[in-house]
């Protein structure tokens, strides 16, 4: 007999710009078979690797399946089962012991594990937030480039990923959209096969890199120095669009003596690059009208971060690439959709809205946030954290006090999760989660402009519960009265945007309940004729809002914290700059134990220029000790001039029980912060590294 066979839409719900629309095959309740949609237009019907063995997650054998609690000591990761009852209670005692008492001493901690707006800050904020909990800054991965962004554009918003096939001269700065951005991909060679010139801007040569047709690697964290240069260039050369700069940017002259100052040679010299690089490419991008930047995280995760995107926003307004819908920058779109956080997350339950609000505890902090036993700065010591849609504990900087953070016998933690993951093993309570293809959702993306409906396809697997049903039980379990903490997800979905914003014309939840999507009605050119969202309404190159927090008000280099210009004797010690970007089977540390594609990934690497492998003894193969103040770990050494000289590249973020010593990248990586927006310093790191000797 033929098993009834239903085919039911669904949405990638994770960290990644392309926000695919999925097709699930579904036999007897379990899903057997995930293909892209290929009517959505981004989509086009394909799904990357990952995703695409999709139905081998959710139904994996190790998924969590009931709650459970802790049996054994802080981190050993044994539990024992309970009832979702007893699992409320215990929950409801202890925050409601502590909410009484000391509010801020709880702490939410979450980020993209779903991108979804009801599964993500929906119930869960307003829970806190009645609480009078802690606030959490998520600034783990974007804020950087968003301060950036805000600062010069006004918003997360540039030109539309689809156009990108119609460039002519495409800048790939700080991505690697092969692994990162596999739509955009498409979208580029389509422009390569019509000619277009391809140039990544990487000290790695990746996977895309070597792909394109030019590479110009400079060191990790000077990519404002080389914008400047090309300023430079743009300027003394004359390749400007100064009707563009007169009507629709702000501060030109101030920028200009500000260039001025980045000779090619300076800016060559800071990047490691040779001057000539710096020349041509300015002279090839200020001569082409349909220029593109596709910007990335990978330049932002250094402390001038924020700076470099600020500098490199201004090269299109500075050569009127905008007047075309090929030219502009693209670094997220997730400004374009019109969501009403307000609404999702209801700030005005917290008890002294809005003129005294809990203090705010920044993510990458979490480490020193964890250990930190209270004062009148800090506040309140930390006494429950909540953790839910984040594996903190492989994913966080500095790894080892966020480990030993979480180790304290005294920490009351939950985890929501879906698996038992290297956070999960701290649970005190370990509660089971739904997949996407388990619960109802609401997406935009931030890397096109649809906005997507998610229905679930199956039922639970096993007792597993949605985030949004798990934040409901325990404020019922702990006598909350507030009515907006049990509004179902549907209810949720339906305020999650502004239905009446002109991006959304003709468009309701139930329209793409039944659609799966539709598209946000925007301008294809969208600064053609100005209309950035800043106070001026132009591109503002000089930032009064900066001055006024006493910040530059120009973009500018600000050597990485950790580097012979930034601490010499730091870099004496560890010469190594390490960073640690996305593997391309991996999407931050979640499908890490998803068999197939792990063993595809093989084992952590150590990618080491030739040079400096020679003088450190360490062959192809070898296994390395890498290691700074902060920390430790191991890798097998891939000897290849893919890492430029002076960059080691280990490609993450690995669970660390996985990892054959138990360790990943973030052993080594700090809690450091950007210039702007209080973002992480991932790659911003310096290592020594020694073939290990037994
Ligand atoms: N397959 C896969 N896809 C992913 C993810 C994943 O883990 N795996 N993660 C998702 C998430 S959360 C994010 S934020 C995005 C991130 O994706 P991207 O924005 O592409 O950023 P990264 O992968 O961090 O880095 C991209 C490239 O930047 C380079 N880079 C590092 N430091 C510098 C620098 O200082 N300057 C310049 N110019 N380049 C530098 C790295 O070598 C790398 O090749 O991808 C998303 N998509
Ligand atoms: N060394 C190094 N560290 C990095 C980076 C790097 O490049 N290098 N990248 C950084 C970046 S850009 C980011 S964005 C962060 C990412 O950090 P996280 O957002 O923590 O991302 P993941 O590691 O994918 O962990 C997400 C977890 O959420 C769970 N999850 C998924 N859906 C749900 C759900 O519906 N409910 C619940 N309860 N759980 C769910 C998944 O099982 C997974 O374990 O990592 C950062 N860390
Ligand atoms: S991870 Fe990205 S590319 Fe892969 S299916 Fe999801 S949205 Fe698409
Ligand atoms: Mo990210």
């Amino acid at each position: 007999m033929n098993a009834p066979v239903e085919f039911a839409r669904a949405v990638c719900p994770h960290d990644c710009p392309d926000t695919c629309a999925m097709r699930v095959t579904v036999e007897n309740g379990r899903a057997t078979r995930i293909a892209g949609d290929p009517d959505h237009p981004p989509t086009q019907g394909v799904l990357c690797t990952k995703v695409s063995r999709y139905a081998e997650r959710v139904h994996h054998r190790d998924r969590l399946t009931v709650p459970m609690k802790r049996v054994g000591h802080k981190g050993e990761g044994q539990f024992e089962a309970i009832s979702w009852d007893e699992a409320y209670s215990i929950a409801a005692a202890r925050l409601s012991e502590i909410a009484a008492r000391t509010p801020e001493a709880i702490l939410p901690y979450s980020y993209a594990g779903t991108m979804g707006l009801v599964q993500g800050e929906s119930i869960a904020q307003r829970f806190f937030h009645k609480l009078g909990a802690s606030r959490l800054d998520r600034t783990i991965c974007a804020a950087a480039g968003a301060a950036g962004l805000r600062y010069t554009y006004g918003a997360s918003i540039g030109m539309h990923s689809e156009f990108f096939s119609e460039a002519e001269v495409i800048l790939i700065w700080g991505g690697n959209p092969i692994a990162s951005n596999l739509h955009v991909w498409t979208r580029m060679q389509e422009a390569k096969r019509n000619g277009a010139r391809l140039i990544a801007i990487d000290p790695y040569r990746s996977l895309t890199a070597e792909k394109c047709h030019e590479h110009v690697a400079l060191k990790p964290g000077t990519d404002a120095a080389l914008a400047l240069g090309m300023m430079h260039v743009l300027i003394t050369e004359d390749r400007l669009d100064h009707e563009y700069i007169a009507e629709h940017t702000y501060g030109f002259e101030q920028l200009k003596a500000r260039a001025l100052a980045w000779t090619p040679t300076r800016a060559a010299r800071v990047c490691g690059i040779e001057e000539q690089t710096v020349v041509d490419l300015a002279r090839l991008y200020g001569s082409t009208r349909r220029a593109a930047i596709r910007a990335n995280y990978g330049l932002q995760r250094v402390r001038g971060g924020g700076n470099a995107v600020r500098a490199i926003a201004c090269l299109p307004s500075l050569t009127g690439a905008w007047r075309h819908r090929a030219g502009g920058l693209m670094l997220s779109s997730s400004g374009w959709a019109p969501v009403d956080n307000h609404a999702l997350e209801r700030p005005d339950l917290i008890p002294g809205w809005p003129s005294k609000l809990p203090r705010v505890v920044n993510m990458n902090e979490i480490g020193n946030a964890l250990l930190h036993p209270g004062d009148d700065e800090f506040g309140p010591k930390l006494e429950a954290i909540v953790v839910y849609n984040s594996n903190p504990v492989a994913v966080a900087p500095d790894s080892v006090r966020v480990a030993k953070g979480f180790a304290r016998e005294d920490l009351f933690t939950i985890v929501l999760e879906q698996f038992q993951t290297d956070t999960a093993d701290y649970a005190d309570l370990l509660l089971p989660a739904t997949t996407q293809l388990e619960h109802l959702d609401i997406h935009k993306s931030y890397g096109h402009t649809y906005v997507m409906a998610n229905l679930p396809a199956i039922p639970p697997v096993g007792e597993a519960r949605p985030n949004t049903e798990i934040f409901r039980g325990i404020a019922r379990a702990m006598g909350l009265a507030e009515p907006a903490l049990y509004d179902s997800d549907e209810a949720v979905a339906k305020i999650a945007y502004r239905w009446n914003d002109p991006a959304l014309k003709g468009v309701t939840w139930e329209s793409i309940k039944a659609s799966g999507w539709a598209k946000l009605a925007l301008p294809e050119a969208p600064f053609a004729n100005g209309g950035f969202r800043t106070p001026s309404g132009k591109c503002e190159f000089f930032s009064d809002r900066l001055s006024k927090e006493g910040l530059d008000p120009l973009p500018d280099y600000l050597p990485p914290h950790e580097s012979a210009e930034g601490s010499p004797d730091l870099a004496a010690r560890y010469p190594l700059a390490m960073i640690s970007p996305p593997a391309r089977n991996f999407l931050n540390s979640t499908f890490v134990n998803v068999e197939s594609l792990r063993s595809t990934e093989g084992t952590p690497h150590l990618d080491i220029h030739p040079a400096d492998a020679a003088v450190r003894g360490i062959a192809e193969g070898d296994e390395v000790h890498i290691f700074n103040d902060r920390g430790a770990m191991r890798a097998r050494a891939r000897v290849t001039d893919r890492a430029r000289e002076g960059v080691v590249v280990g490609l993450s973020i690995w669970w660390k029980k996985l990892a054959p010593d138990g360790c990943n990248a973030n052993q080594v990586t700090s809690q450091a912060l950007t210039d702007l927006g209080r973002s992480a310093t991932f790659y911003d790191c310096l290592v020594e590294v020694e073939p290990v000797r037994e």
